[in-house]
This record gives C-alpha cells, sequence and structure tokens, in this order.
C-alpha cells in the first residue's frame, strides 16, 4: 500500500505561467464547492491544516499546488508526487463573469500541466449527479484525461445504502471505466481504495 508520509504548500496560482516547475507526476481534485476537496487532501496527507477547509463555500479561487512524499509499504519504493486543489465550482452565488474566469483557469490547467496524471473527481454521496459534475467528466473524457471518482460524506448516508448508492450515482454521471470509491472523512473510512489507485497511476 502507498503512503503519503509527508507534505508542503507549494504555492498557489491563476496563469501557468505562475504554475510551479515540477517533474513529478501530477493529480488534480476537483469538484463542486464543499464537497470537501480540501478535507480530503488534509485526510490522504494527514496534515489536517495542509489545504484550507472552510465552511463558507466559494472562498478557493485558485490552484494550490502540494508536493508530496510517498512511500510504498513493505518495499524500497519511495517518491514524490504533487497533489493539486482546484478551485471549486457551481457556487450558486457566483455570476457569469466568475464562471468563465473559472472555466479558463481550469482549462489552461488541463492544457498546459503536462506532468498531470490524473483527476480525483469529488461528488457528494447525498446529492443525484449534478449537471456541472456531468460537464466536467464531459471534458475530461474530451481531453482523455484519466480520472476517478470520489463519493464524499459516506457516514451521511446508512452504511447499508453505500454500494447502492455509489452504484447508482455511477450509473447517473454514465461512468464508464472509472472506479468511484465512498469516502467518509468524519470516519476516516475509504483511504486504501483511493491510495490503491494513487499507486496504480504511478507504475
Ligand atoms: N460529515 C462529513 N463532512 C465532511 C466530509 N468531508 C468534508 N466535510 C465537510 O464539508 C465542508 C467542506 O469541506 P471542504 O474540504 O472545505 O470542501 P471544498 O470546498 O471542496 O474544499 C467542511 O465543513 C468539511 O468539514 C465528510 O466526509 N463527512
Ligand atoms: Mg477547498
Amino acid at each position: 500500500m502507498i503512503r503519503f508520509v509527508q507534505s508542503f504548500y507549494v504555492k498557489s496560482a491563476v496563469e501557468p505561467a505562475d504554475y510551479p516547475a515540477s517533474a513529478y507526476p501530477e493529480f488534480a481534485f476537483a469538484g463542486r464547492s464543499n464537497v470537501g476537496k480540501s478535507t480530503l487532501i488534509n485526510l490522504l496527507t494527514g496534515h489536517h491544516g495542509l489545504a484550507k477547509t472552510s465552511s463558507h463555500p466559494g472562498k478557493t479561487r485558485l490552484l494550490n499546488f502540494f508536493l508530496t512524499r510517498y512511500k510504498v509499504e513493505d518495499s524500497d519504493e519511495v517518491g514524490f508526487l504533487q497533489l493539486t486543489d482546484l478551485p471549486g465550482y457551481g457556487f450558486a452565488e457566483v455570476g457569469q463573469a466568475e464562471q468563465e474566469r473559472w472555466r479558463k483557469m481550469v482549462s489552461n490547467y488541463f492544457e498546459q500541466r503536462t506532468q498531470l496524471k490524473s483527476i480525483v473527481v469529488l461528488v457528494d454521496i447525498r446529492h443525484p449527479a449534478d449537471k456541472k459534475d456531468i460537464q466536467l467528466l464531459e471534458i475530461l473524457r474530451l481531453r482523455e484525461i484519466d480520472h476517478c471518482i470520489v463519493a464524499t460524506k459516506a457516514d451521511k448516508i446508512p452504511k447499508t445504502r453505500i454500494v447502492k448508492t455509489v452504484t447508482a450515482l455511477g450509473k447517473e454521471l454514465g461512468l464508464r471505466s472509472e472506479p468511484i470509491f465512498p469516502v467518509s472523512a468524519l470516519n476516516n473510512t475509504g483511504l486504501d481504495p483511493v491510495f490503491a489507485w494513487f499507486h496504480s497511476k504511478l507504475s
């Protein structure tokens, strides 16, 4: 199993010229504001103040870059990878101009970040598939960008309904071969399959 042993905030940026130079494989986290992106980064890295979490949605409007040192358990394999917290979308009070700014920022990133390996798309397990999430997945498929889905806040529904719910959600999202992983940050459950997925992308 792969583990993230040490993580650092590198910088925040909007323009490609300001992205940090890096030769490491990069993974980005995308999803609606408040879905739990920063919380998941903190949980995976075991570094609770790393990505800022906020109950005030729509605040993070930059690309936030983090560097992580990983270790593969029971092996000598160690290395670095980059994690990027993408700005959230779908915040109701955000106007047309702000939405356009978001679209530009993210499409520049997808287009220009050549070391980008894969995207973790977060959706809230409690909500039916959302138009914005479906649109993001369409962009990823069109651009042939590898991705998985994390269904967050799994603690908010009864345990016995988790499998059924993620299966239904996967159907609504039009998933083909992409995996979908239920995770609860509150209970710290569901992370091992996500770590295994990261590992599979590195080899
Ligand atoms: N119950 C529960 N709350 C969560 C979970 N993940 C995130 N949250 C809460 O959801 C809110 C938004 O999380 P945040 O990580 O800031 O979302 P972001 O806007 O996508 O970065 C915070 O109040 C978190 O504590 C989870 O798995 N379970
Ligand atoms: Mg955030």
